[in-house]
């Protein structure tokens, strides 16, 4: 331990750390930027680019202003976070920020919650000395995922770094000098010919709105509005813990039953819950899994419902694509059985119905246009839109959300598991699909459901599950730089598991670029996670199996687990 002083404040602090993690135990606020550094999250930029973090050293010996966010400390270290010259310094580097910064706050789409601003804010800017020389880049809006607006660029490199070192995707680079310089794909190409996943973890970090989401609210008002348009929607699992945030409630607080009655006084037709077509899911994935170990196929079986992921092993190991399982994703099953048995029971044209998916996920935007997703030219999925457009919706229709009573999701396709909610945090499907494979292997009932070593934050999680004789070799990864490690062992011919979940989102669902920004405070996204769990235990079935909405979807219309017709309507193949 060596001995600094921060302000007036005397720390002793180990050896190697940085100005700003030291800061941190003086209870001293270093305002900073560019910089991210949250193992729990995989986020991480230390590109020390901003120079916001500047603070002012009682040292002859050296510069007076230093980044804080890079600079270690010494021992007899002075610090001083408040001297004129370290608040003008941080200033300044906010004013050039905005010297050519669009001025559009009132209709950007981060206004009120972009991090430039509030630094303005924070900092007190009051006056924007130089004018910059404005660049006019047209927005891409290529992909049905994300837009990029390299105007709002301010080229902290967050967004490379999560592409290029999280999730070593390689999308991103720095383009262009000074005033011109953004980040994009190479060549500056339309992200739509990138191989871009739609993961969105750039779209997570970005501090302004130079990456953000596709919105598609108003082709929501649009079909409401549709007398001959029947329109439902399904939530994520991950929405009910996570939307109460946009309405001033604490994080993990869960909101299912405000949710429902918000969505029903929309106007929507149906509101239904993606944990059933999760339960689905948990049908089709535990019984191909099961075949899959009876009859010496491929293993290991990886999860596949999560489409950043899809696209990242379509992108980057096609010699690979025999390995996931074929099943839809939950809400691509769920939009399914909604255009084809619920269709039929309530005797409506499946041209007219419109399925609304709120999802904590900007992938999904580009998984539900996937033409092997479609079924006779037609969407089974019509509009995707994220918890955040959710949230702007019931604020434009002017619904006080805090002050909503519960409502029940509608039925049929309404009942729902502990098993499904679990999908919205990493290693929630694996959980849940141990819960049924485990009964239809042993015959024996599992007293436990709680699979403790299959939870937590941790990019790749390993566990060994004994199911009767056999001992199941599971793996979690989240991340898709994690999900790289896995994919390079199978390619080896080096694993060891029965089946894997990837998630591309570190954490999983919970944590999704669509979800309220947490604007790097874990916390939020364990308190989610926490949630989740909590609505798990507080079902009275938590085994998919024992969904008996699903059993009777089975008995009157798709016949068995894995069968004939289960294939034709909830099995897809992927692409290369
Ligand atoms: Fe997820 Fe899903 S759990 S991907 O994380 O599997 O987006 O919440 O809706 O489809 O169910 C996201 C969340 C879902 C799907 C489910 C899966
Ligand atoms: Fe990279 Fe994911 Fe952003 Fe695409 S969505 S550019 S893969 S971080």
């Amino acid at each position: 331990m060596i001995k600094i002083k921060i302000n007036d404040e005397e720390l002793r602090v180990p050896e190697g750390i940085t100005i700003l993690e030291a800061s941190h135990e003086a209870g001293v606020r270093i305002p900073t930027l560019c910089h991210l550094d949250l193992h729990d999250l995989q986020l991480y930029n230390k590109t020390a680019s901003c120079r916001v973090c500047m603070v002012e050293l009682d040292d002859p010996m050296r510069n007076k202003l230093v980044p804080a966010c890079v600079t270690e400390v010494y021992d007899g270290m002075k610090v001083r976070t408040d001297t004129l010259r370290a608040i003008t310094a941080r200033r300044m580097a906010v004013e050039l920020l905005l010297s050519n910064h669009p001025n559009e706050c009132f209709t950007c789409p981060k206004n009120l919650e972009c991090e430039l601003q509030a630094l303005a804010e924070e900092l007190n800017v009051r006056e924007i000395r130089w004018e910059g020389e404005r660049m006019n880049y047209p927005k891409d809006t290529s992909s049905d995922a994300i837009v990029k607006d390299a105007n709002k660029c301010i080229y902290c490199r967050r967004c490379e770094t999560g592409c290029n070192v999280v999730q070593t995707c390689g999308i991103l680079s720095g383009i262009g000098r000074g005033f011109h310089a953004f980040v994009g794909p190479f060549f500056n190409i339309p992200m739509v010919e990138s191989s871009c996943t739609y993961c969105g973890q750039c779209v997570q970090v970005c501090p302004t709105a130079a990456l953000t989401e596709v919105f598609h609210t108003d082709k929501v008002w649009e079909a409401l509005n549709d007398p001959d348009k029947h329109v439902i929607v399904q939530t994520a699992p991950a929405i009910r813990v996570a939307l109460g945030e946009l309405f001033g409630m604490e994080p993990g607080t869960i909101v299912t039953g405000k949710l429902v009655t918000a969505l029903k006084r929309m106007g929507f037709d149906g509101v239904f819950d993606t944990d059933f077509g999760a339960d689905l899911t948990i049908m089709e994935e535990a019984a191909e899994l099961i075949y899959r170990i009876e009859n010496n196929k491929t293993l290991p079986i990886l999860t596949n419902c999560c489409p950043a992921w899809v696209k990242f092993i379509e992108h980057q190991f096609p010699e690979l694509l025999h390995v996931p399982s074929t099943c839809k994703s939950p809400h691509i099953m769920f939009g399914t059985i909604a255009k084809t048995y619920y269709a039929e029971k309530k005797g409506i044209d499946p041209d007219n119905i419109v399925v609304v998916s709120v999802m904590p996920c900007l992938a999904k935007k580009a998984e539900a246009k996937r033409p092997e997703l479609t079924k006779d030219g037609h969407n089974n999925v019509d509009i995707v839109i994220t918890t955040r457009e959710l949230a702007a919706m019931i604020k434009e229709a002017g619904i006080k959300f805090d002050a909503l009573p519960d409502s029940e999701y509608d039925k049929p396709l309404g009942e729902t598991t502990g098993a499904s909610v679990i999908f919205g945090t990493a290693g929630g499907v694996i959980e849940a699909a141990m819960r049924t494979a485990y009964e239809w292997m042993t015959g024996e009932k599992l007293e436990n459901v709680e699979f403790e070593q299959l939870r937590g934050m941790d990019g790749i999680k390993k566990a060994t599950v004994k199911i009767g004789e056999k001992e199941l070799k599971i793996a979690v990864a989240s991340g898709l730089g994690n999900a790289r490690k896995i994919l390079e062992e199978i390619r080896e011919g080096k694993s060891e598991y029965h089946a894997i979940e990837i998630m591309a989102c570190p954490g999983g669902c919970i944590a999704g670029p669509g979800q309220p920004y947490h604007h790097g405070n874990a916390e939020i996204v364990k308190k989610r996670q926490q949630a989740i769990y909590e609505e798990d235990r507080r079902k009275k079935v938590r085994k998919s199996h024992e969904n008996k909405e699903i059993l009777e979807l089975y008995e009157k219309y798709l016949g068995k687990p894995f069968g004939e017709k289960a294939h034709e309507l909830l099995h897809t193949h992927f692409e290369a």
